[in-house]
């Protein structure tokens, strides 16, 4: 199973900020791929959501010290 979701980033001011975004989802057991865009202020998340939640993906960006929503 596999899910994928879009979130909106807010806060990101260079691109070892995407790099920091990426990396810390990516930490998460059961996240797949994850890739930021800066110029956009996008994340596209592909995960099991057997393993991770929506909600854990946004409080590890908002610990990661971002703003975060869900793109609809
Ligand atoms: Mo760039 Mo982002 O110097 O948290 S890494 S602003």
């Amino acid at each position: 199973v596999e899910d994928r979701v879009t979130l909106g980033i807010t806060g990101m001011t260079c691109a070892a900020c995407a790099t920091r975004v990426e990396k810390n989802l990516s930490k998460l057991e059961g996240v797949k791929q994850a890739a930021v865009n800066l110029a956009s202020e996008k994340a596209t998340v592909t995960f099991d959501p057997n393993k991770v939640s929506l909600d854990q993906l946004i409080e590890k960006v908002e610990k990661t010290g971002y703003g975060v929503r869900e793109e609809k």
